[in-house]
């Protein structure tokens, strides 16, 4: 594989449609609108900023699944993500794809595997394990998107017909998981997936974590797909699922530098941010409906915290 470490391709995914909550879709003109464009151009990378994919754009009335909530419409949004996912890898950028709920993870992650094919790994950041199947606890696609990618999920959707590519799971590592459903446990344990959950950060310490995925993913195309709730509420408390006991801000930042270091790091999503979820119910009540204003408000921590991630994801040191 090769890989040109200058210039990133970068666009939004402003979906919800993976949860019940609104305001995740939201998140990808807040980190715009907090300069995530200029911390990026300062860090020295070339740009190539693709816009926001609207997920009210592909709004479907009336469509019910047996399978889970809005289907058909995540199936489109999700093959438009594919598309330009596979798109920039091919041109040998990096893959940026800023969330919205996780369900999102589906189409990036099916397009590197598109262009990379087998070789690609995968670093899975989340207080979850994502990979419930058939209909899950609750319906919701943001806890399946590795169901489906690891091919749990068999019958066929009405809205992923493009849906062909396999995640297979000896390529994939979880950090951070600490809310897991008996499904998933099961999973897990029947195709020996590794992990690093909380119990294990804490006892090895994060740098020998770390030394240990690179030693396991050393020399292939990697993917961060970094949800926000991996993190400790006490840092990032603007997201729909908090999980008490989480990964410290310094940690994670530190995880990331350790990836971008490596220069193994192809892509990144980042997920979970709701910028209507903040801490500050004075703000949020001001600011619902002005969304312009989002990004600059005082007190969105996980949008800066959000911005800040990335930043070292793609090499501040
Ligand atoms: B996230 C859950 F039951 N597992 O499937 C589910 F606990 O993208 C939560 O990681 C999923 O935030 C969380 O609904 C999805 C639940
Ligand atoms: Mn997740
Ligand atoms: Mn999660
Ligand atoms: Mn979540």
């Amino acid at each position: 594989w090769k890989f040109v470490r200058n210039s990133i391709g970068l666009f939004g995914s402003a979906v919800h449609e993976g949860q019940t909550k609104t305001g995740t879709e939201l998140a990808p003109k807040a980190l715009r609108e907090g300069g995530l464009i200029s911390a990026l151009y300062n860090l020295g990378w070339e740009i190539n900023d693709m816009g926001d994919i609207q997920g009210k754009n592909h709004e479907i009335k009336k469509f019910k699944s047996q399978f889970f909530r809005n289907s058909q419409q995540l199936g489109i949004i999700n093959g438009e993500i594919s598309k330009r996912s596979f798109n920039i890898a091919s041109k040998q950028q990096f893959m940026l794809n800023i969330g919205g709920d996780h369900s999102v993870a589906c189409g990036s992650i099916h397009g590197l595997l598109e262009h990379y094919g087998d070789e690609l790994r995968v670093i899975w950041v989340d207080a979850h394990a994502d990979c419930n199947y058939e209909l899950g606890p609750n319906k919701n696609y943001h806890g399946m998107p590795l169901g489906h990618l690891y091919g749990a999920i068999t019958d066929p959707i009405k809205g992923f017909e493009w849906f062909k590519n396999r995640l297979n799971t000896k390529n994939i590592i979880y950090i951070g998981i600490r809310d897991i459903d008996p499904m998933e446990r099961e999973f897990i344990k029947d195709h020996k997936i590794v992990f690093f959950g909380m119990d294990e950060i804490i006892e090895l310490g994060i740098g020998q974590v770390m030394n240990r995925i690179l030693k396991l993913f050393e020399g292939k195309p990697i993917h961060v797909s970094f949800d926000v709730d991996s993190i400790d509420p006490e840092f990032a408390h603007g997201t729909e699922t908090l999980v008490d006991g989480g990964i410290a801000s310094r940690e994670v930042h530190y995880l990331l530098r350790k990836l971008a270091a490596s220069r193994w790091l192809v892509g990144m999503d980042l997920v979970g941010i709701n910028p209507l979820l903040e801490k500050t119910p004075e703000l949020r009540e001001q600011f619902f409906g002005d969304f312009q204003q989002i990004g600059r408000i005082q007190g969105t921590q996980t949008v800066a915290l959000g911005i800040e991630l990335i930043a070292s994801a793609l090499g501040r040191t």
